[in-house]
C-alpha cells in the first residue's frame, strides 16, 4: 500500500514538472552596434524596446527546452546563396558578420531546417543581419512534416500584414533586429521541418541569415 502511495506521488510530481513552464534560456551574442539608423517607413513595426532592452522571454514547458539543431542539421534554401554556406545558420555562431552569414537573393526566400524526425517544437529563434536598426519583411515561420510544405503546415509567426508573400495575411509585427534575435513561440507544434521566410529588410533587398535555433523535445 505504502509503495503504491509513493508511486502515485512520483507520478503527480512528474506530471507537475511536465506542466511547469520556465523561461527559455537562449545563448545571446554580444550586442552589435546599430550604427546610423536608416529610415524605416513600415506601418507595421512594433514599438522599440530600446537598445539593450530584451523582450520578455518565451515560456516553455520544463521538459520542452532541448536544443533540436545540431551542426549537422540539414539546411536547404529556396535559391542558391549569393554568399555564405547553408551550414552557417546552424553552426552556433551568431556573430552578424558578412563572413559568417548566409545571404539569399532579392525577393521572397526561405531557409529550411530538417530536424530528421518529428519533434514537439516549443520555440524557434531566428537571427537575421543587424545594423542600422533594420527590420525584415514578410518574416513567416512554419512547421510541417512535409518537406515541400504543401500539406499539414502550421504557421507560428507571420508579419506579412499585406499578404504580399501570398501565404496568408499575418497579424505579427515587424521588429528591429537586435542581438536577441527573434524567439518565436512554437506552440508545441509537432513537425520535422522548420521553414523561415523573409523578403529583404528595410535596409536592403537581400535576405541575410545568421542563425536559426529550434527548441522542444
Ligand atoms: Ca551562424
Ligand atoms: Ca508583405
Amino acid at each position: 500500500m505504502k509503495k503504491l502511495f509513493v508511486f502515485a506521488l512520483a507520478c503527480v510530481a512528474v506530471a507537475a514538472f511536465a506542466d511547469e513552464k520556465v523561461p527559455l534560456k537562449i545563448k545571446l551574442p554580444a550586442p552589435h552596434s546599430i550604427g546610423t539608423p536608416k529610415e524605416n517607413k513600415s506601418t507595421n513595426l512594433e514599438p522599440d524596446p530600446g537598445p539593450g532592452k530584451l523582450r520578455a522571454p518565451i515560456m516553455v514547458p520544463a521538459d520542452c527546452q532541448k536544443m533540436l539543431v545540431k551542426e549537422e542539421t540539414p539546411v536547404t534554401t529556396s535559391e542558391e546563396a549569393v554568399t555564405g554556406d547553408n551550414e552557417y545558420v546552424v553552426d552556433g555562431d551568431k556573430t552578424p558578420d558578412a563572413t559568417c552569414m548566409l545571404q539569399l537573393p532579392t525577393g521572397l526566400q526561405w531557409v529550411q531546417l530538417d530536424l530528421e524526425a518529428e519533434h514537439v517544437i516549443s520555440a524557434v529563434c531566428v537571427w537575421h543581419d543587424q545594423g542600422d536598426d533594420r527590420a525584415y519583411k514578410d518574416v513567416i515561420v512554419q512547421i510541417s512534416n512535409d518537406k515541400d510544405f504543401k500539406t499539414g503546415v502550421t504557421t507560428i509567426f507571420n508579419n506579412d500584414h499585406d499578404n504580399s508573400a501570398k501565404l496568408g495575411k499575418g497579424t505579427d509585427k515587424e521588429y528591429r533586429e537586435r542581438n536577441e534575435g527573434r524567439p518565436i513561440d512554437g506552440k508545441l507544434t509537432k513537425g520535422r521541418y522548420v521553414r523561415c521566410y523573409s523578403n529583404g529588410s528595410s535596409s536592403e533587398p537581400v535576405n541575410n541569415y545568421v542563425e536559426i535555433e529550434v527548441f522542444g523535445k
